[in-house]
Order: structure tokens, then C-alpha cells, then sequence
């Protein structure tokens, strides 16, 4: 097993794929594993496990990156798809004041690199428990991301309880989608869906039709396996966002005040970016028995038309 501290060719003579897949330096002197193939191109940081980038043959960038975001240790990099783990948001028990749990801003493992086709790559990455997951949360455990780009970005995030006694999880895969204009995209598949609309005092609401964003929008859809779909004029495109193994989907957008509060994001950047999160957050937890694992799973394709 390599990890980030371990040189450049070392990862590279463990793990490349001659024309498919290279470990790089990228933002922030950090350690990118780079995709090529007849399908994507595709790049996914060791800090965090973080996916940055998925651009199909042909088509624009898919995900968001903040323009001015910070690459550096012990913080978030803000965009692309973010892993929520071992809880969603604030520590349930305010026990940590980290949001989002440790795992997006801990260096991954590789474990494996694999050729599937000549259009498609897989990686596998994993965390283990360690001194200083354990000072935050005292839990043995393995978290494996396994990443299959190519004509759809397929991720699986399982979750394993290698301790003694049961787990329970709060998670997310992040993603924050990169659009033309907040104010014109419809995400369609949430209609009629309950929510808890967090930027309306955690208020209980129905979802009526697709989703619009027309001010700062928190909303955590509950008991909801349904895939979404981003309809883009701007970008003429539409973007499904399947899922496994998640009953709650997030949405949200800063918008224009918290833009300005928030870390690494600029002014506008709330214009052009849009998260919907395959999640398990609020009373949608994982409960894993000793020795067991959970797999949640999201998939991201472009709609031809
Ligand atoms: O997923 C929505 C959310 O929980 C928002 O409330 C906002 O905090 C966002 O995540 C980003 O959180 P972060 O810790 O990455 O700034």
C-alpha cells in the first residue's frame, strides 16, 4: 500500500497504466492520480479522496472546482465531490467542531489501479482508522472509494466496522456540479419528496416540481432513492445523478450572502455551481455490526440527446 508521502515514481511504478492513468503533483504540491482514456479524462486527489475533475470525451467540465479554493493540509478542498464521513454536517454529538466528518481532509491510500477497457479506468483508494481519526472518533474502521471513470463516473463508497462493536455513519458524496446559471437550471426527480429546509428555520416541507434556485437553498430530501436530473440551458446539458443504498438526497446553493462568508468561495461563484449529494444524513444512518461493511453509491452520466 503507497500513500501520499511515498515519491511520485514509486506510486507511479505500482500504479500506472501506460496512457490510461499517472500520478502527477498538482494544486498545493499534492498528489493527483490522473485519467486519460477514450471515454474522460479524470483527476482525483489522494487529500480527501477527492474527485476534482470528470470532463466526458466531448463534452465540458462536469464538476465544480472553487477557482480561488485552498489545496493544503487539514482543509477541505472546496468543489468536485467531497466525502462526508463518519457524519454529515456538524458532529452529532458536538464532539468535533470539523463538519463533514475527517475522511475529506485525510491523505488516501491507493490500494489499486486497473485498465477495464481501453474507455474505461477504475482506481481504488482507501483510510484506515488511525491515532488521529481515533483522537476525533474512536472507531476501527476501513473506508474504500472505488472510482470507475469513463463514459459515466461511477463512485462506491464502503464503509467497513472493523472494531468490536457497531458503528453508526452519516455520509455524503458531495458533489458540487458545474452549471451555467443557478437561476435557470431545473433538478427534476424530487417532486412531491418531503424536505428540511435548513437555510427556512429546519422547516418540514413537500418538494411541488422540479427544483429552482432563486436564493441561498439547504434542503435535505428525505426517503428518497430517486435519481436526479439537472437540466442546464446555459450549458445546453442535462446530468443525471443516480445513487445506491441512500434514502436522503442534499441540494444546495450558497447563494449570494453566504458566497461571500463562505471558504474559498468568491463572490459569484454561487452562480455557477449546484450541489446534489447522494447522502444518508438526519435520521437515514448506517448502523454497521462488527465485521460488516455498507456500500452507498452514486453515478453520474451526461443525458445524450
Ligand atoms: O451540503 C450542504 C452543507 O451542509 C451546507 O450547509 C454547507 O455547509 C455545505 O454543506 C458546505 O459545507 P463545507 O463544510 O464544505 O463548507
Amino acid at each position: 500500500m503507497i500513500t501520499e508521502t511515498e515519491s511520485l515514481k514509486n506510486l507511479n511504478h505500482a500504479f500506472s497504466i501506460n496512457g490510461q492513468l499517472e500520478f502527477i503533483t498538482g494544486k498545493g504540491g499534492m498528489t493527483l492520480a490522473r485519467i486519460t482514456n477514450n471515454a474522460c479524462t479524470a483527476e482525483i486527489y489522494l487529500h480527501g479522496g477527492h474527485i476534482t475533475s470528470y470532463i466526458p470525451k466531448g463534452d465540458k467540465e462536469v464538476l465544480w472546482l472553487a477557482p480561488n479554493g485552498a489545496f493544503k493540509p487539514n482543509h477541505p478542498i472546496r468543489g468536485g465531490i467531497p466525502i462526508c464521513w463518519p457524519w454529515f454536517g456538524p458532529h452529532p454529538e458536538g464532539k468535533s467542531t470539523l463538519m463533514h466528518g475527517f475522511a475529506r481532509i485525510e491523505i488516501w491510500t491507493v490500494l489499486s489501479t486497473r485498465e477495464i477497457n481501453d474507455h474505461t479506468t477504475e482506481i481504488c483508494l482507501c483510510l484506515r482508522d488511525s491515532e488521529r481519526t481515533n483522537a476525533i472518533w474512536p472507531h476501527k474502521f476501513e473506508l474504500f472509494l472505488r472510482i470507475t471513470a469513463g463514459k459515466t463516473l461511477f463512485i462506491d463508497l464502503t464503509s467497513r466496522n472493523t472494531g468490536n462493536t457497531p458503528i453508526s455513519i452519516t455520509e455524503a458524496l458531495h458533489t458540487y456540479f458545474s452549471i451555467g446559471d443557478a437561476s435557470r437550471i431545473r433538478i427534476s426527480g424530487l417532486d412531491k419528496c418531503d424536505y428540511i429546509d435548513k437555510a427556512d428555520g429546519d422547516k418540514a416541507k413537500t418538494q411541488i416540481g422540479d427544483v429552482a434556485i432563486s436564493s441561498e437553498t439547504v434542503r435535505i430530501y428525505v426517503n428518497t432513492k430517486a435519481d436526479c436530473i439537472i437540466d442546464d440551458p446555459v450549458i445546453d446539458r442535462k446530468v443525471a445523478v443516480a445513487k445506491k443504498n441512500s434514502d436522503t438526497t442534499v441540494v444546495w446553493n450558497p447563494w449570494i450572502e453566504k458566497s461571500k462568508i463562505m471558504p474559498d468561495l468568491s463572490d459569484g461563484d454561487y452562480q455557477t455551481m449546484v450541489c446534489v449529494e447522494t447522502a444518508k444524513t438526519n435520521n437515514d444512518i448506517a448502523v454497521i455490526a462488527p465485521g460488516k461493511e455498507h456500500t452507498m453509491s452514486t453515478e453520474i452520466s451526461i443525458i445524450r440527446q
